[in-house]
């Protein structure tokens, strides 16, 4: 199990790293902005990316925009009662200086609403960035079926991995199989 495992982060490892891509725009350095591949009947998907401020000033993302959709929003995703939800930003999100933001599954995303086309894995479409300083950034934005490796050893994304419920032991609880 944990040969496949190592496998299979060597492979995802050496196709994001041919795939990533990369802007720079003022100070603010933009890392491998992608989306996940979606099934065709998907009405919306998500777009990510993380800006580097390398400026001695804080900048704003405000927002975006492509013509592959309808509206983009900034969205954020909030524990709230036990549960996972999102809700959209107001005002864009501060990218402090010498610091950076990370628009990565579980924290910020950009929301896709009215989809023009599914999002199919390989292909790429521009998205064009608002950013309060630096102005209006166009990338690419890569799809892909699946996240690109972590630059960092630390990914919270794998923090529930060992919680397999389909294992619990409910075999005890049968009192309808009582002595006779
Ligand atoms: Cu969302």
């Amino acid at each position: 199990m944990r040969k496949t495992l190592l496998t299979l982060a060597a492979v995802f490892g050496l196709s994001a790293a041919a795939l990533a891509h990369e802007y720079q725009a003022g100070a603010l350095h933009i890392d491998h902005p992608w989306a996940r591949a979606m099934p065709a009947v998907a009405p919306t998907a998500a777009a990510y990316l993380v800006v580097h401020n390398h400026g001695e000033q804080a900048d704003r993302l405000l927002g975006a925009d492509t013509p592959r959709a309808d509206k983009v929003e900034i969205h954020r995703h909030v524990h709230q009662n036990g549960l996972m939800k999102m809700e959209a930003v107001d005002g864009g999100v501060e990218i402090p200086a010498g610091g950076e933001l990370k628009v990565t599954p579980g924290d910020y995303h950009l929301m896709l609403f009215g989809l023009k086309q599914p999002l199919e894995d390989g292909q790429r479409f521009p998205m064009t960035l608002h950013f309060q300083k630096a102005g209006d950034v166009t990338v690419d934005i890569a799809v892909q079926k699946d996240a690109p490796a972590p630059a960092a050893p630390a990914d919270s994304g794998h923090a529930h991995e060992g919680m397999d419920h389909g294992a619990m032991d409910h075999g005890g609880m049968d009192h309808g199989t009582g002595q006779p």
